[in-house]
């Protein structure tokens, strides 16, 4: 059990009252490159104690919402059991009628907290296409987080944003698959309020779960990634998705910071991206 002043600063509600449960999850052993995302959730827990309670944006006092921090997930080592207690993790919260709030930890880690809600449309932010069918010999592997999530949910309730990298084979798996996603460059051109409104209109529901993988913003902003790609996403277009789909958000997490190449601004910026959804979320 964590101390309250180690939780997530303002989660000050009792589980049973709380609208939104932020759990962190300490775990980064598929990571490719950089490693170190198991220590995401402690740096983002100290960076929320930087802001003020109050978000002018929204008109909201984060003291007067309801929310929760469970603390970190101790899960079992392996990919797949871990996978299996974040799955059960947010089950449980989603059974209690609550918004799951998860903070990584590493990419796959998304995956569980989808197939909990047994059909949800999705967002991702991301660099990647993280598409490959397996990776390293693993199918759970935060590069091929994406396609075990179009598995689960079916492309036409998926898409992503600011892509940029990806292998020749995801991008032949793209064209085949008609993938729906966003390059930054589309986000460039057309600006970030014309791609939101087009990806709401395609995907056409009540209900998105949002992934941000936090290297979709340009590594000048958040440095401290597994897998730094340049010619990024603007901090503030990211606020923008977060707003433009708040009605509609069931479910929210942040993962890939990793720490130790940090000078603190990325786990800033993960920490403020969280307090603006609990902010924007909190006002709908
Ligand atoms: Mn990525």
């Amino acid at each position: 059990m964590l101390l309250s002043t180690e939780l997530f600063a303002d989660a000050n509600s009792e589980y049973a009252d709380a609208d939104f449960v932020i759990f962190g999850v300490p775990f980064d052993k598929t990571s490719s490159f950089r490693k170190g995302s198991k220590r995401a959730s402690s740096a983002i827990r100290e960076a929320s104690y930087n802001f003020e309670t109050y978000n002018p944006h929204y008109d909201v006092d984060l003291c007067n919402v309801a929310f929760c921090d469970l603390g970190d997930i101790k899960g079992s080592v392996s990919v797949d059991g871990m996978l299996k207690t974040i799955r059960n993790v947010a089950e449980g919260i989603l059974k209690d009628g609550k918004i799951p709030i998860m903070m990584g930890g590493e990419h796959s880690l998304t995956y569980p907290c989808i197939q909990a809600f047994q059909g949800i449309s999705t967002v991702v932010l991301d660099a990647h296409l993280d598409l490959r069918d397996e990776y390293d010999g693993c199918k759970l592997s935060h590069a091929c987080v994406s396609r075990r999530i179009i598995e689960e949910i079916g492309a036409m309730n998926y898409v992503s944003i600011g892509i940029r990298s990806g292998a020749r084979e995801e991008y032949d798996f793209v064209k085949e698959n008609d993938i729906h996603f966003y390059p930054t460059e589309q986000i460039q051109s057309e600006g970030i309020v014309h791609v939101v409104r087009d990806a709401i209109e395609y995907l056409n529901t009540e209900r998105i779960y949002l992934s941000i993988d936090v290297d979709v913003i340009d590594p000048a902003y958040a440095p401290a990634v597994g897998n730094p790609e340049p010619f990024g996403v603007d901090p503030i277009d990211i606020k923008y998705v977060i707003q433009s789909l708040a009605p509609y958000l069931s479910g929210f997490d942040l993962v890939e910071i990793s720490p130790e190449y940090d000078h603190g601004q990325t786990a800033l910026l993960g920490a403020k991206l969280i307090r603006e959804f609990i902010a924007a979320k909190g006002s709908v």
